[in-house]
């Protein structure tokens, strides 16, 4: 189709390349369409919209000012790059975002050479960032490289360890910070209410009188950029805040959404040939969308939804999800225990202590984006008898691998980990898989690893745990809806260590560890029809091992299948290790550990990715068949 003059301008562009080829009047109009197309694409996907839609003039601005993908561009997190994405020739596929085979839902190196730096857990950035700095100066590049990093990300202590990093090396880094006043629910701590004083101008007032002081020793771009962008800019300055004292130079705050202020300041700091610098970017989660500027979470992220509505679709579930039973569950047993606290990082709705903290405000803690922090905070609660729950998603409690081990485990304090999320996600993809947890867990001495194989499993597994005051505990559950069994009104305290036969059997034996126990029971009915008398067991816990039933299991049957949702060096492997240092491998036992592939498995359904991965029923029936060798299945057909 012939361009004319009516054709949208985003129409006209395919790269940022094209981007810069306007006049810089027209980058308004561009920001406006951009935002209409990612509301459209997004009401047709879901996904992550609020985060988005604030950045949409800050995208634009950013890929005018800087020669990106030469210049470095990187977005923390990566959940706000859907407007980059749409500018950076990949507009055609955003109907593919998060699923299978389609575009990631957050910056991926291998998607684009517009994304430097891959993404998903945030706070990473500004260390990306300055490594990527370094390196240029090491092989004396020239280019400049942008971190963006949200006021939740910012709550993160790698952020701090990035900037002390970068302010002794005195490194050519621009830090965007996208201060929206929100992380996935409204932030916590004191740097946000400090951000929240600086933009508000109480510090700023005091700093900005001696202002013109400091620009004496201001270098000169800064003074030239001053002096030019105040007046654009009246909430311009710069001195005397946390960041200069870290070693940025401060510029800011600015009006995230006007490009009449983002343009002259991003050109001047782009030209600035000095070490590292902030530029403080006010902007407005949900931005231009009425439904997602009003509601609570600011559309972070929404299924399909109605455009003029803003109504969401809502699945069907008929059963309960994880995350409800356990903050119901909790909730039970903290109105009988009084020591019970819980704590979370930055995710109030998504571990359900929004709930908690709606009953027990006072025993409820939001730490931020700091699981680090959180670990031990909840072991110094432990160490003075408290009941602390960590609420972690299995994928962010990998950054506090080490509070796990050195404050936790060598301490034997009794802190109670909440694993949510285990497993495979969907749409997050491997960044937000639950894959390590059984690894990274069991190898720990001392710790009892759980995992729930439907709801009311969880409920007793909580229950269990609140009562657990030997040591570390954990319990681990996925995404996403119980299986719809009855559910008590109280859990019961499982004895530590023991497993349960679901199904009694004599050839084949599945022992499962969680979730993956409706599929082992599926499995089971269609071998006993192959006329493979199958038992099923369910572990419920990873460690300690039920030895017993494992030595039972492994000598009344042919063939013992394990079976976990996670990575090779979890359940599986402590089971073989068992049995072949306990000489129940010597008399045949075909042992088959299923577990995760040692692979990253892309995003996808839970449903399909679980298939991917060869965790399925069909997974099961075809592992033991295997065992029994070629012509078993065959045979049995026949
Ligand atoms: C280590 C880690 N913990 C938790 C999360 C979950 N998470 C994703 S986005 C987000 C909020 C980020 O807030 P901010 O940086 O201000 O960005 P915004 O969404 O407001 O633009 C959180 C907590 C994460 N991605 N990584």
């Amino acid at each position: 189709m012939a361009e004319t003059s009516n054709t949208p301008l985003l129409d006209r562009i395919t790269h940022p390349e094209d981007l810069r080829d306007l006049d810089e009047s027209k980058l308004t109009q561009l920001a406006d369409e951009l935002r209409a197309d990612l509301i459209d694409q997004i009401s047709r996907t879901g996904g992550h919209l609020g985060a988005g839609l604030g950045v949409v003039e800050l995208t634009v601005a950013l890929h005018y000012v800087f020669d990106t993908p030469r210049d470095r561009l990187i977005w923390d997190v990566g959940h706000q790059a859907y407007p980059h994405k749409i500018l950076t020739g990949r507009r055609d596929r955003m109907k593919t975002i998060r699923q299978e085979g389609g575009l990631s839902g957050f910056a991926k190196r291998t998607e684009s050479e517009y994304d430097p730096f891959g993404a998903g857990h945030s706070s990473t950035s500004i260390s990306a960032g300055l490594g990527m700095a370094v390196a240029r100066d090491l092989s004396g590049g020239t280019n400049n490289v942008v971190a963006v990093i949200g006021d939740g990300a910012m709550s993160a202590g790698m952020a701090y360890e990035a900037m002390n990093n970068a302010g002794a090396l005195d490194a050519r880094l621009i830090v965007i910070l996208n201060d929206n006043d929100m992380s996935i629910a409204p932030p916590t701590g004191a740097m946000s209410a400090y951000l929240a004083r600086l933009v508000s101008g109480k510090t700023y007032r005091t700093i900005r009188d001696r202002a013109k002081s400091l620009t004496r020793i201001l270098p000169d771009f800064m003074r030239e950029g001053a002096r030019r962008t105040e007046e654009y800019t009246p909430g311009f300055f710069t001195g005397g805040t946390l960041f200069e004292e870290l070693g940025f130079y401060y510029v800011g705050p600015i009006d995230g959404h006007d490009l009449n202020h983002l343009l002259p300041v991003l050109k001047n700091v782009r030209d600035a040939k000095s070490g590292p610098i902030l530029v403080h970017v006010v902007t407005k989660k949900g931005k231009g969308y009425p439904p997602a500027e009003s509601s609570t979470d600011k559309y972070h992220g929404v299924s399909k939804f109605d455009v003029i509505t803003g109504a969401q679709s809502k699945s069907k579930a008929n059963a309960p999800s994880y995350t409800g039973v356990f903050a119901d569950s909790l909730i039970r047993e903290a109105e009988e225990d009084e020591r019970i606290v819980a704590v979370n990082a930055a995710m109030p709705a998504g571990t359900g202590l929004d709930k908690f903290g709606a009953r027990f405000p006072k025993r409820t803690f939001d730490v931020g984006i700091a699981e680090q922090h959180a670990v031990t905070f909840c072991a110094g609660l432990a160490s003075e008898g408290y009941r602390p729950f960590a609420a972690i998603y299995s994928t962010f409690l990998q950054r506090a691998y080490d509070q796990v081990v050195h404050d936790v485990a060598i301490q034997h304090l009794p802190v109670r980990f909440a694993i949510d999320r285990a497993g495979f996600v969907g749409a997050d993809g491997p960044t937000h898989a639950g894959s390590f947890d059984l690894g990274f867990l069991t190898s720990l001495p001392g710790m009892v690893v759980m995992a729930a194989s439907d709801e009311a499993e969880l409920k007793h597994m909580v229950r269990t745990a609140a009562a657990h005051d030997e040591g570390p505990i954990a319990f681990r559950y996925p995404r996403g809806n119980g299986v719809g069994v009855d559910l008590p009104d109280r859990g019961e305290i499982l004895p530590i260590g023991k497993g349960r036969i679901v199904k009694e059997g004599s050839k084949v034996a599945i022992l499962s560890l969680g979730t993956r126990l409706a599929d082992a029971m599926k499995a089971a009915q269609e071998l006993d029809g192959f006329g493979l008398s199958t038992t099923v067991a369910d572990a419920r816990f990873a460690k300690p091992l039920d030895t017993a039933l494992l030595a039972r299991l492994a000598r009344e049957h042919e063939v013992l299948v394990t079976i976990e949702e996670g990575a090779v060096g979890g359940f599986g492997s402590l089971v073989m290790q068992f049995l072949a240092m306990n000489g129940l491998l010597d008399a045949g036992l075909k042992l088959r550990p299923m577990a995760m592939p040692d692979r990253f498995v892309n995003q996808a359904s839970p449903e399909a990715m679980i298939h991917e991965a060869g965790l399925d029923a069909k997974a099961i029936v075809d592992t033991v068949f295997r065992a029994l060798g070629e012509g078993a299945k065959r045979q049995m057909e026949a």
